[in-house]
């Protein structure tokens, strides 16, 4: 089964999104996501310029063949570009081998091991009550974990919160679903490490309050602290019994995580811009982390992340992969089998994409009672209508980033 084409298609309905399409002699076709957020077209040339003539002629079925010559033979290895690359072909790869089996990717991928992936969405609120808002709206739809962000009293805007006026007015989106913003230069917010460690117990205790101890709830530093700052907000919310605490250091970093787990039974998730089992490899084997957060989009597609949580597996380590509305809807599929097929799976995150982007991609997956399926469609189970895509081309965007007060960069 040899490729004929590998063609990449940028499509922005409600967002950017970089999907390559691999057709095969025979007439199969398969998706791969490539989407990196605010650097949408670093992938889109990646993949056009350096590994479309490489694919040309090439076996379809040699999946571990492929991705190891994109990998190796490129010499400059690793990074999320290359690896957002790699990810693209090999999960479209994945498509046409489940396609040409006649059977749903996570067949192939050992079959199920769950009837559904239990998934979280984001409620978010500038104030108490926005937030309880959020959280009931969450529950109304069906799920059964929700990631918990607040508003900061003293700060502007701040990530994954609802309620930023400047953000709707000008990309007509909310802040929650989307942090990236249509322009020619990234927004500035504004932060405070401080601020943020006094508010969040709070938060979480008022949260508790309201709606019990049963519900999972999960929460996101987004890179923000320093290892002591991050240690001392997971011992201070040790009594509200997170599901999880997510991305509390930068993640270059990975030896940081020793000195949290040092003060905190909190357990912890961090990955989502790591991009190889390399990056995880302090923090899996010293046992530093509970949840792997990587994304498949990120991570090199299913061969290499089916790698990671194998490792992670030896020591408990689960799943608990990324996704945002970043992650395209054949990035959501991908995760769906991979989710559904391993053992060792924690939770899915699932934002919802809005309708222009399900008009775009057909998706066969199911969201039913906060559960995940991605249905038995063969392959992966979407398809990407080209006519309807034609219909948004690509708008610049950038992710946001932070400052202190006194006007140093902070990360974001
Ligand atoms: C999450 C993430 C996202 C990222 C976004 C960047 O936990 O879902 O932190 O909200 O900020 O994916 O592109
Ligand atoms: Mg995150």
């Amino acid at each position: 089964m040899k490729i004929i084409a590998a063609d990449v298609i940028v499509t922005s309905p409600d967002r950017n999104f970089v999907t390559l399409k691999v057709t095969t002699d025979d007439g199969l076709t398969g998706l791969g996501d490539a989407t990196l957020n605010g650097r949408e077209l670093a992938v889109v040339s990646y993949l056009r310029d350096h590994v479309a003539p490489l694919l040309i002629g090439s076996d379809a079925h040699r999946i571990e063949d492929t991705w190891q010559l994109l990998y190796r033979s490129a010499y400059w290895r690793r990074g999320p570009v290359t690896m957002a690359a790699v990810a693209a072909v090999d999960v479209a790869l994945w498509d046409i081998k489940a396609k040409a089996a006649g059977m749903p990717l996570y067949q192939l991928l050992g079959g199920a091991s769950r009837s559904g992936l239990l998934s979280y969405g984001h409620a978010s609120g500038k104030t108490l009550d926005e937030l309880f808002d959020s959280i009931r709206e969450h529950l109304e739809l069906g799920y059964r974990a929700v990631r918990v962000q607040t508003g900061v009293p003293g700060l502007k805007s701040i990530y994954g919160i609802a309620s930023n006026a400047t953000f709707e007015a000008n990309s007509g989106v909310r802040y929650d679903h989307e942090p990236a913003q249509r322009g020619a230069r990234p927004a500035e917010e504004d932060w405070d490490t401080r601020s943020y460690l006094r508010h969040v117990p709070g938060v979480f205790e008022a949260v508790r309050n309201e709606f019990g101890p049963e519900l999972p709830l999960l929460h996101d530093g987004h890179h923000r602290m320093t290892p002591i700052q991050a240690a001392r907000l997971a011992k201070s919310l040790e009594p509200y019994d997170l599901f999880w605490l997510e991305d509390v250091t930068p993640a270059e970093n990975q030896e940081a995580l020793r000195l949290v787990r040092q003060h905190s039974t909190t357990p912890l998730a961090i990955g989502e811009i790591f991009n190889t089992v390399w990056d995880y490899q302090t923090v899996i084997r010293e046992q530093l982390i509970d949840y792997v957060r990587s994304a498949v989009t990120h991570t090199g597609g299913i061969t290499h992340l089916r790698k990671v949580l194998d490792h992670a597996a030896q020591y408990q380590i689960k799943s608990g992969m990324h996704g945002p509305t970043d992650i395209s809807p054949v990035g959501m599929a991908a995760a769906m089998h991979l989710g559904l097929s391993i053992h060792n799976f924690g939770i899915q995150e699932y934002m919802q994409h809005g309708a222009r982007t399900n008009e775009v991609f057909r998706q066969s997956f199911t969201f039913s009672g906060g559960m995940l399926h991605p249905g038995d469609a063969p392959g992966l189970g979407v398809e990407l209508d080209v006519d309807e895509g034609g219909k948004y081309p690509y708008e610049r965007a950038y992710l946001p980033y932070n400052r202190l007060a006194d006007g140093t960069v902070h990360d974001w």
